[in-house]
């Protein structure tokens, strides 16, 4: 027999072994995962509720939002605001954070960091889309709220994903592992399914918009024809979620480097990079911006800055590195 252990009851398990802690950080997760379980069930209905397509704004990066996105957003800014700890939200669809109660009091406060809905074009076609958080531990010192959210991604006290996809997965590290949880829909609890995952080393898969191909550096495209000269798959979901997910239980390397619509990469740092390279170093794995630059070295000069993103399986990473170093 194996023990049944909820979200709740690991993040409880995970309290218990800081005697000083006083729970504020458990509670922030716990607002998490109850948005995660609000935003599946709206993403289970978002035909049948006519949530699909835009909703006619743009958000701060120019993008279409969705309805979805925005449903989203206001579902995880809802339940974090009422949360004590939490100082200040940032969302990649809002422009400005949103400060909370950044008075510096001496309270420990929390920073929470989102991509409310990650991949949101894929929802038309029910496809995977997901959620990824961030949380840093607000800077007490600094006297203006957006400095104290540009700490470089080593400085995350817990990181994780949720992947809506067929079946509701949520995955968390918060600092000594990483653990993945499924949403059970029938007791409405995540149990707990894999501890201390760790990405295989290799495997010879590789996941780009390789549409992108021509406009890509040349050492990148160098990559891609010793790969595919090496015998390796492709496989590309579109939603960052759904591919590193597939990286952290299969192996392989997720790519999004410059390319000439966007110079420094599509993706951004604080939302997507950081809290995925955690996972990923957690799990065993490499997540780097260059040859010899990791993500989570990255000193943020913006909170909706952009990079270059190569992650996944160490050795398939190297190779990646070696053709780009060139
Ligand atoms: P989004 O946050 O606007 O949904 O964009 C991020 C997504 C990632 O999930 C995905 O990996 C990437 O953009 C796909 O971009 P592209 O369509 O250029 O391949
Ligand atoms: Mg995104």
């Amino acid at each position: 027999m194996y023990d049944i252990v909820t979200l709740q009851a690991h993040i409880l398990q995970q309290q218990a072994r800081y005697p000083d802690a006083t729970g504020t950080f458990s509670w922030i997760l716990s607002a998490i995962s109850i948005s995660a379980k609000m935003i599946a069930a709206q993403v289970r209905r978002a035909r049948l509720e006519d949530v699909l397509g835009s909703a006619g704004e743009q958000n701060v990066q120019g993008e279409q939002q969705q309805k979805l996105d925005v449903i989203a957003n206001e579902i995880l800014l809802r339940l974090l605001g009422g949360r004590e700890g939490v100082a200040i939200v940032a969302s990649e669809e809002n422009e400005e954070p949103v400060i909370l109660r950044a008075q510096n009091d001496g309270e420990t406060r929390y920073c929470v960091l989102f991509d409310p809905l990650d991949g949101s074009s894929n929802l038309d076609i029910c496809g995977s889309v997901g959620t990824i958080f961030s949380i840093l531990r607000k800077d007490q010192s600094s006297t203006v709220a957006e400095d104290s959210l540009l700490q470089p991604g080593l400085k995350q006290v817990a990181a994780g994903y949720v992947l809506y996809g067929s079946s509701t997965v949520l995955v968390l590290t918060i600092g000594s592992g990483v653990d993945m949880f499924v949403l059970d829909p029938s007791i409405g609890a995540f149990v707990r399914v894999a501890q201390g995952l760790t990405i295989p080393l290799r495997n010879k898969c590789y996941s780009l918009n390789e549409g992108n191909r021509l406009t890509l550096p040349q050492g990148y495209q160098n990559y891609l024809d010793w790969a595919q000269r090496s015998g390796y798959s492709s496989r590309y979901v579109g939603a960052m979620v759904g591919d590193v997910h597939r990286i952290m239980l299969q192996g392989g390397v997720f790519l999004y480097p410059p390319t000439k619509k966007a110079p420094n990469g599509k993706l951004r740092l604080m939302y997507e990079a950081n809290p995925m390279a955690m996972l990923v170093e957690q799990a065993g794995g490499k997540a780097l911006v260059g040859p010899g630059q990791r993500i989570l070295e990255l000193q943020p000069e913006g909170i909706h800055q952009r990079t270059c993103v190569v992650l996944g399986s160490s050795e398939e990473v190297d190779h990646v590195m070696a053709h780009v170093a060139g």
